[in-house]
């Protein structure tokens, strides 16, 4: 089975932190192998959003390819949206506009929120509609995220950009001394179909609609064949599978060892060595 390599060139370290698909179910023309060095895109991060601002939900030409427009559907023209780095306890507000064609709303996967805060699809906003989602972070601290939820919607929203991280903070957390600030990033994996490569066309057939609506093209926070320059010191790697139905494994290239600290719901109670995991998506 071959694998499509990409992505973490740690310059000093040598090492590479690779995503290499389980499954093969298309002919990948794009497929590169690992980037030699010098070649490829600096990874991309998405603004932090103001807590209290307004969320526009809309159409935005980003350059995800280099010199090539793709139509996203984007919060606030951001693909990933902008993510939301908040403390437990404190109130999340976002002022949610939906300036699309098409009725939505936004979910807070894995947040325990009140009911009408949750972006279920019958409470959808309709095109040039708004609302106020605000409650207090209740949960502990973790790697959450947003995404849309709008009725038989989800899947082709997301798709089209609609997502963004949601990070919690709290004082346990923050006591314990992990890599902080330009040590803490957060990596947003999704897929595409390099077939339509620079659009994100969202044309699920028969056995996409059966298995998943599979990509061969993966992006990082946006970004293809992405690289990041790290530093000689140790790191924390959020990692987000924000594709509709991919599954990924988790590895560096050399299969140095490194440590699983924490899942969906936050930290764990012991910090798992391993050498590579498989990564499935978020549920919606
Ligand atoms: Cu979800």
């Amino acid at each position: 089975m071959k694998r499509r390599e990409m992505i973490f060139r740690a310059l000093q370290t040598g090492a590479l932190l690779t995503l290499a698909n389980p499954v093969q179910l298309f002919a990948d023309k794009n497929s590169k192998g690992i980037f030699p060095k010098g070649t490829g895109n600096p990874l991309r991060f998405p603004p932090v959003f103001n807590n209290g601002g307004t969320m526009a939900l809309g159409t935005a030409n980003v350059n995800v390819w280099p010199g090539q427009n793709t139509e996203t559907l984007s919060i606030n023209g951001s693909y990933p949206g902008p993510s939301v780095v908040i403390e437990k306890g404190s109130t999340f507000t976002a002022n949610f506009v939906n300036n699309y064609t098409e009725p939505a709303t936004i979910h807070w996967h894995g947040l325990n929120v009140p009911e009408l805060m949750d972006g279920h699809p019958k409470d959808s906003i309709p095109p040039g509609g708004n609302y106020t989602y605000t409650f207090p972070v209740l949960n502990r601290a973790g790697t959450y995220f947003y995404h849309s939820h709008a009725d038989m919607l989800t899947a082709e929203h997301v798709y089209k950009g609609f997502a963004g991280f949601f990070i919690v903070d709290d004082p346990a957390e923050i006591g314990l001394g992990l890599p902080r600030g330009n040590f803490d990033i957060p990596l947003c994996i999704q897929d595409r179909r390099s077939v339509n490569i620079p659009q994100f066309t969202y044309n699920p057939f028969m056995l996409d609609i059966m298995h998943g609506f599979l990509g061969d093209a993966p992006l990082i926070n946006g970004t293809p064949d992405a690289y990041f320059d790290l530093s000689r010191t140790l790191y924390r790697f959020r990692l987000l599978n924000g594709s509709n139905a991919r599954i990924y494994k988790i590895a560096f290239s050399d299969n140095r060892p490194f440590h699983i600290i924490a899942t969906d719901g936050g930290l764990k109670d012991e910090a798992v060595q391993v050498t590579s995991f498989f990564y499935h998506r978020g549920e919606n």
